[in-house]
């Protein structure tokens, strides 16, 4: 089963050549997913070599190769981890009871929508970052980029391989939209809030592989868990490429920052071409804000019905003692009657935010080794997460007003100081500014340290991108 067949047209540990018509249905569909990826793909670049890692298989020794590739021969596979044949549910209403290869018929849509929803995010992302290669601060970041790129494209075949194998017609037409939707389209939009923003120059990009690559962590994770078993075997083979991600995230506002604090000591940061500290905690909170909103509602019928059937389950599972979270309880804040009040609320409707706060603590550990940064340079700043509360779109707190802290404000007062906490336009008009393209080995804009060590064990000034 985890053999890998890298001769065919479509690399796969899933036998797809037993399965023809399968086989031609994705066939079918591979020339629409490149047409996308050259239209809505990397502007530019899309004939120069770039120094790529490509999974080949899910041994944990072995998976990835690393070579100069071209974006649009990138060999985007199928892979699953192997199956467990004595694997049971481990949670839910079925808990205990040997897990499905099937769909069953009665959670067919809910698991369609989770499917879809995943799927949605991946060429969202590609799209997002779709400009920045004209601006990348150097070639190790520029070839970090496109690695991100093409592996979010690997994501959506991923759920793409699971619509088309698992929910006939209406899965096959569900791959299509999935090619049709676009980032921030007025008439049609990518289906969560945060695959709508742009993200348009590298402190976004930053931030969103830190906060936004971090939620696709907890949800894989969660899906991971899935009672639906090819739903889960090829999660867990997701979160392995999704590590990388967050790494070019963490690491990429760690480096930041580092140059932050070095122009700090030396004078005005800005006056010295670098992203003050305070414009930092700015792009922090935004991200941080927009990340949270895609847990979904903090108290969810959604995600009590998914746990209930066994399709979506908690962060490690297995972390827990009891797995049918029938009569428990999750404290929590709440709103009612316009005051923020601390109650229980029933476990299976508090799990979008129980997600929330495995993800919140995965956060913090990170903005904690930023801060470590900081003091190691010996400035004197601390960088925070906002309040759960601040400047959310979805859920409970959505349409109401809190600063930073947590404290709930009139519309007023958020108006007049909103500035103070999310990015404004002159900021955005800063930073931009700083967006030079620095194409040169080895060398970085002005804004950036260079990383701590270059792509797998090769030197920073590598030559990552021929270009
Ligand atoms: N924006 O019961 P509710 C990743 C909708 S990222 C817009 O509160 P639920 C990646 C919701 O659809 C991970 N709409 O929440 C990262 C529902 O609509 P309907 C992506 C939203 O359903 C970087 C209504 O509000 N994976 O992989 O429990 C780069 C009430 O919903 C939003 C997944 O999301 C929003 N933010 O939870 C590349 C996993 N939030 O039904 C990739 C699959 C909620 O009333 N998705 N709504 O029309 C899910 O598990 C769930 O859909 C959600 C929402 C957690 C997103």
């Amino acid at each position: 089963m985890s053999s890998v067949l890298t001769d065919e047209k479509i690399p796969n540990n899933v036998n797809l050549g037993g399965d023809k018509r399968l086989q031609r249905a994705l066939e079918a569909w591979q020339p629409h997913f490149i047409d996308w990826w050259k239209q809505m793909g990397p502007v530019g670049w899309q004939e120069r070599d770039i120094y790529l890692r490509t999974a080949i298989s899910v041994e944990a020794n072995g998976w990835a190769h690393f070579d100069y590739v071209k974006m649009p021969d990138y060999r985007w596979g199928i892979f699953l981890e192997p199956k467990d044949p004595d694997r049971k549910h481990g949670f839910g209403d079925f808990q205990g009871q040997p897990v499905w290869d099937e769909v069953p018929g009665e959670f067919r849509n809910m698991l369609r929508r989770l499917v879809v929803t995943q799927g949605d995010t991946e060429p969202a992302s590609v799209e997002q970052q779709r400009n920045l290669g004209a601006t990348a601060p150097s070639l190790y970041d520029l070839r970090n980029l496109f690695q991100v790129n093409v592996e979010e494209g690997r994501h959506l075949w991923a759920m793409v391989y699971l619509l088309h194998t698992y929910f006939g017609r209406d899965g096959r037409e569900e791959a299509e939209e999935l090619l049709m939707r676009r980032s921030g389209d007025a008439d049609k939009p990518r289906i969560l809030g945060a695959f709508n923003e742009p993200t348009s120059h590298w402190l976004s990009f930053f931030m969103f592989t830190m906060f936004t690559d971090r939620d696709g962590k907890y949800q894989l994770a969660a899906l991971a868990e899935s009672g639906f078993d090819p739903l889960a075997r090829t999660c867990r083979f997701m979160l392995t490429e999704e590590a990388h991600h967050m790494f070019v995230g963490e690491t990429g506002v760690q480096r930041v920052v580092k140059r932050a604090c070095e122009l700090t000591k030396q004078g005005d940061v800005r006056a010295l071409g670098g992203v003050d500290l305070p414009t930092i905690q700015k792009y922090l909170h935004l991200w941080y804000s927009l990340s949270l909103d895609l847990f979904g509602g903090e108290v969810s019928s959604n995600a009590a019905d998914a746990f209930a059937a066994g399709l979506k389950g908690r962060y490690k599972e297995d972390r827990y003692e009891e797995h049918k979270l029938i009569g428990s309880h999750f404290a929590m804040d709440v709103l009612e009657e316009g005051k923020v009040v601390h109650k229980d609320i029933a476990m299976r409707n508090a799990l979008n935010e129980v997600l929330r706060s495995e993800y919140i603590k995965d956060c913090q550990r990170g903005v904690d080794r930023w801060n470590k940064t900081i003091r190691e340079e010996g400035v004197s700043f601390e960088l925070k997460l906002p309040s759960n509360k601040f400047h959310r779109q979805i859920g409970m707190w959505a349409g109401h007003c809190f600063t930073p802290d947590g404290e709930m404000i009139d519309a007023a007062t958020w108006q007049a100081r909103k500035g103070e906490w999310l990015p404004n336009e002159a900021d955005e008009t800063y930073i931009k500014s700083l967006m030079h393209a620095v194409y040169e080995p080895g060398k970085m804009a002005s804004w950036i340290a260079p990383p701590a060590k270059g792509i797998n064990g090769l030197p920073n000034d590598f030559e990552y991108v021929r270009v």
